[in-house]
This record gives C-alpha cells, structure tokens and sequence, in this order.
C-alpha cells in the first residue's frame, strides 16, 4: 500500500480520514512522519488553506500529501467563524468558552435560525504534484447546551435534526457517512477512481 501523509496536527481529523482512506492508503499524520512544521494558514478560502498545508508537506517530503482544511459556517453570523474555526475566541480557548462565546453572539437570535453548516475542502497531491480537491458540507443547527463526548472541536454543540443527535453523540463511523469530512473523502476517493480509469 502507498504512504499517504496527511498535512494534520488534529488527530480527530485523522481519525474520520484514516476510517476512510486506510483500506486504500497507509495513513499517516504529520507526527508519525516525524514531521514537526507550524504551517502558516493564510488563505482566503478552505480550499486555499488546504492547498497550503498540502503543498508544505508536499515540498519538504514528496509522495502522496493530502490536507484538510474545515470549519463551522454559522448563518446568523454571515458564515463566521468559517476557516477562523480553530482560532475562533482565541486559539487558546477552549470549547466550553468557544460555546459560550457563540451562544452570547446568537443571543436574540431566534431558535430556527440557530442553523450552521460544517464545510470541508480536501486538497489531495500526488507524487508527481498533480492535485485533486473535493469539498462537503452538512447541515445543522447550533444548541445551547453541549451534547456528546465522541469527536472534536464543534461536536457537541452541532445537531443534525434528522438523526435528533449532535456529531458527538454518534461513532466515527456514523459521523463519516454524513459529515462534510466524510462527503469531500467519499468524493475524492470518486474523483480518484476515475483518473486511474
Ligand atoms: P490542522 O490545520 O492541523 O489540520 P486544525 O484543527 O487547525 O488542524 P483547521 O484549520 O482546518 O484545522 O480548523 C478546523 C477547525 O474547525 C477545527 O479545529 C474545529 O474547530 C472545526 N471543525 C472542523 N471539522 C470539525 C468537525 O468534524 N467537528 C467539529 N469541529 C470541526
């Protein structure tokens, strides 16, 4: 199996995309690889982020590199806090006061229109630099009081009415047939299968 690296330092990123991408690549993160590197991610967009971090691993090492860049997109707040996601608050916050932090902006702000969408742009390279980029997003509505202890960062406070549970109240597994992570993955692995065709 080929070694794809992947451009995270967020485990729970590489959690979900080793879950989808294992059967087809030897995942590894930035650590297993023994890469120490803070990735300046100063892009406009989640797709240029994810190009950035991408072609970062990409120059210092070759070989197949794959980046994730992702974010919460609340409506009420115009799309905020978006690619600013993990900065949101302060990057040394922590999600309790991230949480807090939301529902004081969304206060007044009625309960129907609490809806936020997790986006995600994958950005894939492969040896030869030739990249792929697939996106996905999913929709939900922002809760009040945390629910849930599996997953990372927004989880518990992120409600897919359908399932009547937040993505920290389902496994990885459940998580990457719906998530924005596990749309843009399912829609890589598509876009890959068609190249080599
Ligand atoms: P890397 O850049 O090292 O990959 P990061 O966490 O800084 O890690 P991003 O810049 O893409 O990654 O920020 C993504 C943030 O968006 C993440 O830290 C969470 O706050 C939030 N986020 C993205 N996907 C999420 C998910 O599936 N569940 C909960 N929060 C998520």
């Amino acid at each position: 199996m080929e070694r794809l690296i992947v451009a995270t330092n967020n485990n729970g990123k590489l959690e979900e995309i080793s879950a989808i991408l294992g059967s087809h690549f030897c995942v590894l993160g930035m650590k297993d690889a023994g890469i120490d590197m803070d990735i300046e991610e100063n892009g406009s967009t989640f797709v240029d982020n994810a190009r950035i971090k991408a072609r970062a691993i990409h120059e210092l090492i070759g070989g197949h590199v794959l980046a994730d860049d992702s974010g919460l997109c609340i409506d009420a707040l115009n799309g905020a806090p978006g690619i600013y996601s993990a900065r949101f608050f302060g990057k040394d916050s922590t999600y309790e006061e991230k949480f807090i932090e939301i529902n004081r902006l969304l206060d007044g702000v009625p309960e129907d229109n609490r809806t936020a969408q997790f986006v995600c742009a994958i950005v894939y390279i492969d040896s030869n630099g030739k990249e792929v980029i697939a996106e996905g997003r999913v929709d939900g509505v922002l809760l009040a009081t945390p629910r849930g202890r599996k997953g990372f960062g927004y989880d518990p406070i992120f409600y897919i009415p359908e399932l009547r549970k937040t993505t920290a109240e389902i496994s990885d597994t459940e998580k990457n047939m719906i998530s924005h992570r596990g749309r843009a993955l399912y829609h890589l692995l598509q876009l890959l299968e068609t190249e080599n065709k």
